[in-house]
């Protein structure tokens, strides 16, 4: 019997911080959830679309014919677009009285009793659950036989390859949105990871889209980033970058086989340098036990970038405390910038949520879509007017003192590693007064003019030899 084709769109939805509906054409990282939950539906029975909106915009705004087209729509995102769940399945039900939609994702997991009102399929799994989706909604026949991620529709992808190869985390933070759904950290099979590797094809940077990509120890570890440096050397990949914990650099070996397998950057959640008693009470031990400077310091002259996020929490933490916090960054030349200066969330069934709520320090008026890291949604201790003003500034930290990134740049260079000292330059575009300090003599920065970055210049007539590992040689 001949089956009838179906098509299906998949989309990432999101709704901005600044509630406009923009375009973040180079948000990074980014979701990769829609390109594996399409990798289960059968290529030659399904039509499959994909629609990003953190790098798209809302979709009814900038592709508002997309939303007659599909026989399914399946969607995902972050806890703070659950308005953008509903709003989307609004308006392709209006378009389409009959189509069928299927959710999951944070959003969904943050509220998984109320979504159920609202969707044909309410999805608390993993990406896997969406086969028992597509068989019952369409028939067994338009699953896919084989699982076949599908890259070649993620138009964002383009320098970065995102790839799982764990899933949640085995911390407990507080504060986290994965504690509040509470499912186990699991490291995936290597075949899981290597299907994604074999069908992204050939990226930059090997992006690991892990919570923490540490696994269950050193030889996980080590086991999936053979798997990376096989294939950088085979020209797939050139770096990779991910998420660690702090736990990542309590050993050398984990910094010293990151740099040998072409680690870029690795992305922690510092959250706070100087409040160890917050720390504990948020469950966050694990980053007050070694100094977390001292640990930059090995990550930095282990040759691998730092970045890093702040978490301030308005109702334990005065404004005080919060500037004390930024002068110690700008004061210490180890300590980079921050990436990130978020307010902590109070995710819904995270102890952080059950305690504020409890303690009547949830904002009134909060809303899902306020969780978003950027909006105050619980009680200060200083005046609100105060605190609003320090997250907007916040969001526009520049630090005092910029040196980590020259520092970089010239641990790098004395290594003759010039790829690193460039990356290190471009990393933080405000450093150029520093970075020409201690920049070798022949070396110069230009200006990148559509970006505002800065580009490290060879000297004249030198040459860029790539080595074995990768990495770039000047001479
Ligand atoms: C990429 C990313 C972003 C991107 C894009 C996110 C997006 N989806 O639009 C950007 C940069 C925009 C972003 C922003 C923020 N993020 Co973010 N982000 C991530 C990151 C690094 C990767 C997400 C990802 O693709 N994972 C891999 C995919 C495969 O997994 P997944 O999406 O989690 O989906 C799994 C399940 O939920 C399920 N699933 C998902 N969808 C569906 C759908 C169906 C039908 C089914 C069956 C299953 C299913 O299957 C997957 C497992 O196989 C995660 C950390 C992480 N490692 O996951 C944080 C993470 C999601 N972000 C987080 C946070 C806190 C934020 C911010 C609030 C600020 C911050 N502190 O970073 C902002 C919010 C901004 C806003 N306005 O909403 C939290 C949780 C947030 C939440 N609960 O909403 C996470 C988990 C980081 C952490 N450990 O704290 N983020
Ligand atoms: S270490 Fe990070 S991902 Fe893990 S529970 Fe803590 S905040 Fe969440």
């Amino acid at each position: 019997m001949k089956l009838i084709p179906k098509k299906v769109l998949i989309v990432n939805v999101y709704f901005p911080e600044m509630r406009e509906s923009i375009k973040r054409v180079n948000e990074a990282p980014n979701t990769s959830a829609p390109v594996l939950l399409a990798g289960f539906f059968c290529k030659q029975h399904c039509e499959v679309k994909l629609y990003n909106e953190v790098n798209s915009g809302a979709i009814e705004i900038f592709d508002p014919d997309l939303l007659s087209w599909p026989d399914m729509v399946v969607l995902t995102g972050l806890t703070a677009a659950f308005d953008r769940l509903l709003h989307v399945t609004a308006y392709v039900r209006t378009a389409n009285p009959d189509v069928i939609v299927a959710a999951g994702g944070h959003g969904v997991r943050a509220l998984p009793r109320y979504s159920k009102r609202f969707f044909d399929y309410t999805c608390l799994g993993d990406v896997e659950e969406i086969k028992d989706v597509i068989s019952d909604a369409f028939g067994p026949e338009y699953v896919s036989k084989e699982f076949i991620p599908r890259y070649d529709l993620a138009y964002w992808m383009k320098t970065f390859g995102y790839a799982e190869s764990t899933r949640n985390c085995n911390f407990k933070c507080a504060f986290c949105s994965l504690t509040g759904v509470g499912m186990k950290y699991d490291v995936q099979s290597m075949e899981y990871l290597k299907t994604q590797m074999d069908h992204m094809g050939k990226r930059t940077i090997f992006f690991f889209q892990d919570n923490q990509v540490m696994g269950s120890g050193y030889d996980s570890l080590h086991e999936r980033l053979m798997e990376v440096q096989k294939r950088r050397e085979a020209g797939q990949f050139k770096y990779w970058a991910g998420f660690v914990t702090d736990t990542f650099f309590w050993d050398d070996k984990n910094i010293k086989l990151a740099r040998d397998t072409g680690c870029m950057s690795v992305f922690v959640g510092v959250e706070s340098f100087d409040d160890s008693v917050w720390l504990k009470s948020v469950n966050k031990k694990q980053n007050s036990r070694n100094n977390q400077v001292e640990l930059i310091r090995r990550c930095m002259d282990g040759g691998v970038l730092f970045q890093y996020g702040l978490v301030f929490d308005p109702c334990e933490q005065t404004l005080e405390q919060m500037h004390r916090e930024l002068d110690i960054i700008c004061k210490n030349p180890e300590i980079p910038p921050p990436n990130f200066i978020f307010m902590s969330i109070p995710f819904p069934g995270t102890p952080f949520f059950h305690d504020r709520l409890s303690k009547g320090l949830i904002l009134p008026g909060t809303r899902m879509r306020d969780l978003e890291a950027s909006t105050l949604t619980v009680k200060p201790l200083d005046p609100v007017e105060d605190v609003v003003d320090f997250i907007k500034n916040a969001r526009n930290f520049l630090p005092l003192a910029f040196h980590e990134t020259p520092r970089t740049a010239s641990v790098a260079l004395s290594q003759n590693d010039e790829r690193r000292a460039d990356l290190a330059i471009r990393a933080d575009r405000v450093c150029y007064p520093r970075a020409r300090e201690i920049l070798k003599p022949g070396f110069n920065l230009r200006q990148e003019t559509q970006s505002n970055q800065y580009q490290l210049n060879r000297p004249p007539g030198s040459r860029l030899h790539a080595t074995a590992s990768g990495r770039g040689r000047v001479s």
